[in-house]
Order: C-alpha cells, then sequence, then structure tokens
C-alpha cells in the first residue's frame, strides 16, 4: 500500500477552523461533509483509464482518481444489480439478506426491499441531511414498501423497474411515484417501460444528469446525501434483441471514426458520456465552494457485460481478472472504487484494503457520528479513506451467493479465493490471488486445510431463505416465470438471430 501517515487531528482542527472562517455554506460549519455516492452499472474494472483501460477515454474519472484515492481490491456486493444495490444500501452479504437474486415483477416482490429495512439514505435523514437518488433504484416500485421514497430518500428521480432502466429512450421517466412523460416515440414498450425508441429526442441519461445537477444546485447550502446511480453503460438487452444493438448513446462522439462495430463504438461513447457528466458534477462543487466539504465515491455495481452485442475482446473490459457479470471470479465482482474529498484525502493515493460494498453502511455510521446497528457485515473504511494514522479493521472474511446458473458461492480470506460450483454441493477451487489475479490456476488441490476453512466460511455465512433457489443448469437457465416473460416478448418483438444469443433480460 502506498500511504503517507498524517497527523488526523490536527488536519480536522484547522479545517474547521477554516470552514468556520471563509465563506463556505453554512452547514460546513456544523462539520456535517456531503457525501455523492457515484454508481456505473456494469463498468468492469479494467474500463476506467486510472485502471488500465487503452482504448476508452476517461480523463475525469482518471483525474478524480489523481485527486483522490483509488482502491484496487474493493468488491461488489453481487455479480448483478438487484443484490448487489441490495447490500450497497442495507450491509449486509448475500447470504442473508433479503434481497439476493434480479428477479421479474411476477416474482411476488422477492427484488424488494420491505418495510423495516435499513438504508444508508436513513442513516443519513437520522442526522438530518437532505438525501436524493437520481438514476436507478431496482428495490421497490410504486406502491411497495421497498420504494425509494420509503427507504429514505427525500427525492427520486428515474428508473424504479430494472428492466424499465434498460431503455435509454423510454416514453417516461419517474419522479417520485409519478410518471414523468419523455418527448421519445416507442417501437415497442411494455407496462414497465421496457422496450426501445423509433423516435428519439430524451436521452434518459442525460435528463436524469440534469435533474441530478439542479437538486445539487437546490440543496448545496445544507448537508446533503446524493446517490446517483447511472445506468451507464448497461445494455439495452430488449433492444439488443430487437435491433442488434444494445448500446444506445445519442453519438458516438470521439469514436465515430473507430474501425469498429456499432456496439463496440456505443459502449465506449457510453463510458466517456458518463465520464463526462462526472466532471460537470465534480466542476459544480468547485463551483459552489462546497468541494473540501464533499466527500465522492465512484464505483460499479457489478462486472462488465456482453450483453449489448458489444465485444470484450476489443476493450478487456475486466482488465486483469477472469469473469465478467453473473461469474463469482473476480471480473464478476471486483471493481473499480474512488474516493474523493480535496484537502482530507492525499491526492494520488492508491489502497489495497479489502473492503465491500457493504462497508458503505458503517463507513456512512462514522461520517455522520452515529453508532452502527447489530447484525451487519459492515466495517468502515474511513480510518483508510481520511488518514491510515488510525487503524483499520478488516474482515476475516468476504462472502458472496448467486443463485443463477445453477448457483455459486465465493469467500475471499486473506489473498485467497475460494469458489464453490455448483452452490452448496460442488468442487471447491482455490486461488492464490497475490501470485495469480486472473485465477487461472487452481491450488485447491494442494491446500486441503484452506479448503476446509473456506467451506467453513461458506457454511456459516449462509442462511436459508426459501425466497431463493438455485436455478438449474440447463440450456434455458431462467427461471420458469422468467422464462414466460422473455416468450411473451419473443412472440411480440422482432429478434436479430445474432441477438438470440443474449439469454439475461434483467
Ligand atoms: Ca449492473
Amino acid at each position: 500500500m502506498q500511504r503517507v501517515k498524517r497527523p488526523v487531528l490536527l488536519m480536522l482542527a484547522s479545517s474547521a477552523l477554516t470552514w468556520m472562517t471563509n465563506s463556505q455554506p453554512m452547514h460546513a460549519a456544523t462539520g456535517k461533509p456531503n457525501l455523492i455516492l457515484i454508481l456505473a452499472d456494469d463498468l468492469g474494472y479494467g474500463d476506467l483509464g486510472c485502471y488500465g483501460q487503452q482504448l476508452i477515454q476517461t480523463p475525469n474519472l482518471d483525474r478524480m482518481a489523481a485527486e483522490g484515492m483509488r482502491f484496487t481490491q474493493f468488491y461488489a456486493g453481487s455479480t448483478v444489480c438487484a443484490p448487489s444495490r441490495s447490500v450497497l444500501m442495507t450491509g449486509k452479504h448475500t447470504g442473508h439478506i433479503r434481497v439476493r437474486g434480479n428477479a421479474p415483477r411476477t416474482s411476488g416482490g422477492i427484488q424488494a426491499l420491505r418495510k423495516g429495512d435499513r438504508t444508508l439514505a436513513h442513516i443519513f435523514k437520522d442526522a438530518d441531511y437532505a438525501t436524493a437518488l437520481f438514476g436507478k433504484w431496482g428495490l421497490g416500485e410504486i406502491g411497495s414498501e421497498g420504494h425509494s421514497n420509503a427507504m429514505g430518500f427525500d427525492e427520486f428521480f428515474g428508473y424504479l423497474s430494472q428492466r424499465h432502466a434498460h431503455n435509454y429512450y423510454p416514453s417516461f421517466l419517474i419522479h417520485d411515484s409519478t410518471k414523468y412523460l419523455l418527448r421519445n416515440v416507442a417501437e415497442v414498450e411494455d407496462e414497465e417501460g421496457a422496450g426501445w425508441a423509433k423516435q428519439k429526442v430524451d436521452y434518459s441519461h442525460d435528463v436524469i444528469m440534469d435533474k441530478a445537477l439542479r437538486w445539487l444546485e437546490l440543496n448545496r447550502a445544507k448537508p446533503f446525501f446524493l446517490y446517483l446511480a447511472l445506468t451507464l453503460p448497461h445494455a439495452n438487452n430488449e433492444a439488443t434483441r430487437g435491433t442488434g444493438n444494445g448500446q444506445e448513446v445519442p453519438d458516438y462522439g470521439i469514436y465515430g471514426d473507430k474501425p469498429w462495430p456499432d456496439p463496440d463504438k456505443g459502449q465506449a461513447a457510453m463510458i466517456s458520456r458518463l465520464d463526462r457528466d462526472i466532471g460537470r458534477l465534480l466542476a459544480r462543487l468547485k463551483e459552489y465552494g462546497i468541494d473540501d466539504n464533499t466527500l465522492v465515491f465512484f464505483s460499479s455495481d457489478n462486472g462488465p457485460h456482453r450483453e449489448g452485442n458489444n465485444n470484450p475482446n476489443l476493450f478487456r473490459p475486466g482488465g486483469p481478472l477472469r469473469g465478467m457479470k453473473r461469474s463469482l471470479y473476480e471480473g464478476g465482482i471486483r471493481v473499480p472504487f474512488v474516493a474523493r474529498w480535496p484537502g482530507r484525502i492525499k491526492s494520488g493515493e492508491r489502497s489495497d484494503h479489502v473492503g465491500y460494498f457493504g462497508d458503505l453502511f458503517a463507513t456512512v455510521c462514522e461520517l455522520t457520528g452515529q453508532k452502527l446497528p447489530p447484525g451487519l457485515d459492515s466495517i468502515s473504511f474511513l480510518p483508510e479513506v481520511l488518514d491510515g494514522t488510525a487503524k483499520q479493521a478488516k474482515h476475516d472474511f468476504l462472502y458472496w451467493e448467486f443463485y443463477e446458473e445453477g448457483g455459486r458461492q465465493a469467500v475471499r480470506f486473506g489473498k485467497h479465493k475460494a469458489i464453490r460450483e455448483p452452490m452448496f454441493s460442488g468442487k471447491i477451487s482455490l486461488y492464490d490471488l497475490a501470485k495469480d489475479i486472473g485465477e487461472t490456476r487452481d491450488i485447491a488441490a494442494r491446500h486441503p486445510d484452506l479448503v476446509a476453512k473456506a467451506t467453513r466460511m461458506m457454511n456459516k455465512a449462509h442462511v436459508h431463505d426459501p425466497a431463493w433457489r438455485v436455478r438449474g443448469q440447463t440450456a434455458d437457465t431462467r427461471s420458469s416465470s422468467i422464462r414466460q416473460v422473455f416468450r411473451a416478448s419473443e412472440r411480440s418483438w422482432p429478434t436479430t438471430p445474432r441477438a438470440r444469443s443474449v439469454k439475461e433480460i434483467i
């Protein structure tokens, strides 16, 4: 780890003095820092320049990393959207969390949070912050207990449904619990909002960013928590099936002349557009004079996809890691994580601390001076981010379980990683990540003691929940209810031969 020890108390005292004597907004004097949590969707560990990407340009995120701290061993909550975001919001791993997988509306609401669940936004509300979510929620729809406004967010704008969020040119978005109409005209669009447009006018990401920036402008003078759950560069899976290109973006920008197929130009342009808007956001913080009082985290909810007909062999979105979205190899779950807080985080630092999405809960509790509720799998990484003089606690292990494709489990302990496929009953493979980040050499046979240890950890971490069952590894790995929805759409929507290979719909 490349760290510089700093006198944290002195630094905090001097910063507080600065807040009280300059023209910072009023809340700065209260010592309550703001948090902006930016989440990309299906962005890989190798998709950013600061993580080794060679072809896609991300100058603003590279600058953010250069001005802050870049984590090299930070993990998502899961290998697909809903469970990963659920871990992020509630601070438990997938072995005993309520939402352990993606699931359709017909599933009886198992993908939604419920009354009584506590989220990061609740913690901020308890500390008297303004809270807002712009982008994709995916953990509860209109009228449900898990709706974002019932989960601690004062304001919501974007997509509640994950399938709706596939569509970058929908006829509507959601503002709190009402439809916000856009000017796009649908070619195909179901009642959930999934589909694709024939007249593309309003690009949802641009609308969401503009609304988020407006909210920031209006709320900049009080302590705030902004959860910016952007949808780039997730594919529009329905458009993939309908048109062969799920990488929807208004223009290909600097990639327009590249000798690449359109889905690859689109993939690159989506990531560069995301990067552009992070630049706009950070510029606003400076303009408003709240840069030094705002902690910004950037990450992605899971590993990269191949769902829009883009070619992962071109960009190598997982960098040196094996596997993609839906895998529990590192490529499915190890994600970029950048923290920026001018004056607090020394610029250009790299951290090898092993953390994961569930740690945000304890971090936010510490940031706002609140007690961590019991029963969570959450360790604050604020000592690591802020200074390095305070002792940073570590996890004994990190754990994931995933119910699709026959099911799989994984555990990270020390430098080792174990994976069990199929779930519960399969053979365990073991990797030494310090020597083999690409997980190419299974060393389980030489280390029966570590295999036994990993087995004990997996068995301890998993708590049975009848709502979640392993989906069989057949030719079609989706549940019967998902197959039903998918077949209904196949009857009414055209498909291209290439697109038929794409199985995922959520
Ligand atoms: Ca995702």
